[in-house]
């Protein structure tokens, strides 16, 4: 069957088109900087988002249209992959997502969830090979079951490690199955309601021990994938141990993960944490652990991730214009972990929202090609840093300066003079870049 027959395969018709199935701005083969747009952006679709939501919220219940739903939660599931393929293929986009509790419906028992994921999976290899796409990463959902009610590797309850640790083992097998490129930790309980009833310590240990044998299992059965981690500061939990970049890397270094993992950066927890995206990505430059990202977008004046399709094209540009810094995602992409509104709630929707996010990732793209052949950041930084090219200033960044030089020198020039940042002009030329 055809779940999406309004629908041809979108292809690039250019800003003046009012063709809604069509990219005015994403033109797959077009170079820029050096690579083609594919190249730099290489989208994925999250089944979460696009196969599962239904659009309840917490005071409504579903009401999105839906063509997929069999006569049992395996023919549904069996649908959903054929669905999810052929939406792919009319996008245009290369790689999904999943969580293992996305493709397959749970059994009674383990054993039993097990063997759907099997089923499932088989039918996923199978279209992946007709079609050539590929999957981004996929993860272990430890959170929506009522038995994470404490948490997964960070679980008061042993058992729940355990159980935790037996979902992972098997996430890692269909990945490497589906020869995923990276392998997604977001610990959604992972994080505590209250601190007066928890161990702190004992958690975090618990969950390094989690992450060291994921690590080693993934050695034992050859499964390359790039680990990431996925930081959110809090939601569900008050508090969640991987906060925002800066925390979890400090926990991947302080417990000698660090070489193994990088981060899977989502703009919306960046803003859930009181930051900017373009910093949570900057911070994950400096540390060479910039892996990948999920693109959406929070809504400043609500509090919570709403994960809306990203379309404000400032924030956009400045994180490509990181990505770009980084020499791109490498096995990374950008995953769209996004919903349609509520009120976009027919099937449709979900090839505009995925098209609008499209879009304004390669006006970001085009933004920051302008920005780099003119040097816009370079010059501005290096004006803003020339006193540390020569003079006492090479010498502090050179190592040769200690504090007695430095007094000596401070003793001499009293007359100490700073200069204006003219940061209003700064971003009123940057807006001459981007719109
Ligand atoms: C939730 C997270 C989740 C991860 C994957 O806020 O963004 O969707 O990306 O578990
Ligand atoms: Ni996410
Ligand atoms: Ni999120």
């Amino acid at each position: 069957m055809e779940y999406f027959p309004n629908v041809k395969k979108i292809t690039f018709e250019g800003p003046k088109s009012d063709n809604p199935f069509a990219f005015r701005y994403y033109n797959p083969q077009e170079v820029v900087l050096g690579k083609s747009m594919k190249e730099h952006l290489r989208f994925a679709v999250a089944y979460w988002h696009t196969m599962i939501q239904d659009g309840c919220d917490p005071f409504g219940s579903a009401v999105n249209k839906r063509n997929w739903f069999g006569k049992t939660p395996i023919d549904t599931a069996k649908n959903r992959v054929d669905a999810i393929f052929e939406f792919l293929t009319k996008l245009d986009v290369d790689y999904f997502c999943f969580h293992d509790a996305d493709i397959a419906p749970e059994g009674e028992t383990l054993k039993e969830t097990n063997k759907n994921i099997d089923e499932i999976v088989a039918l996923i290899k199978q279209r992946m090979s007709e079609t050539g796409k590929r999957l981004l990463w996929n993860t272990a959902n430890m959170f929506s079951n009522p038995r994470f009610v404490h948490g997964a590797a960070s679980s008061s309850n042993a058992v729940v490690f355990a159980h935790a640790a037996a979902q992972v083992k098997k996430g890692l097998e269909v990945g490497k199955e589906l020869g995923a490129t990276n392998y997604v930790f977001w610990g959604g309980r992972e994080g505590y309601e209250s601190l007066l009833n928890t161990d702190m310590n004992l958690e975090q240990d618990n969950m390094a021990r989690f992450f060291h044998m994921a690590v080693d299992y993934a050695k034992e059965i050859n499964f390359e994938a790039q680990f990431l981690i996925e930081p959110k500061p809090k939601e569900p939990t008050t508090h969640q141990y991987d906060f925002d970049c800066s925390a979890a890397i400090a926990f991947l270094s302080a417990y000698g993960l660090k070489k193994y993992f990088k981060l899977n950066i989502e703009a919306n927890h960046a803003t859930l944490a009181g930051h900017t995206f373009e910093h949570e990505l900057n911070i994950a430059r400096c540390y060479d652990m910039l892996g990948s990202i999920d693109a959406n977008q929070g809504n400043s004046i609500l509090g919570w991730d709403t994960d809306e399709f990203p379309t404000d094209l400032y924030s956009v540009t400045l994180a490509v214009y990181q990505i770009v810094e980084n020499g791109g995602l490498g096995k990374g992409g950008i995953n769209f972990d996004a919903k349609v509104r509520r009120s976009s709630f027919e099937q449709d929707d979900l090839f505009f929202g995925h098209i609008a996010g499209i879009d304004t990732f390669a006006r970001g793209l085009k933004a920051v090609e302008k920005l780099k052949k003119d040097k816009f950041f370079e010059n501005i930084l290096e004006k803003r840093y020339a006193s540390y090219k020569n003079g006492i200033g090479a010498d502090i960044v050179s190592g040769k300066a200690n504090f007695k030089t430095l007094e000596e020198y401070a003793l001499q020039n009293t007359k100490l003079k700073n200069e204006s940042d003219h940061l209003e002009q700064i971003k009123s030329k940057l807006n001459d870049y981007i719109f």
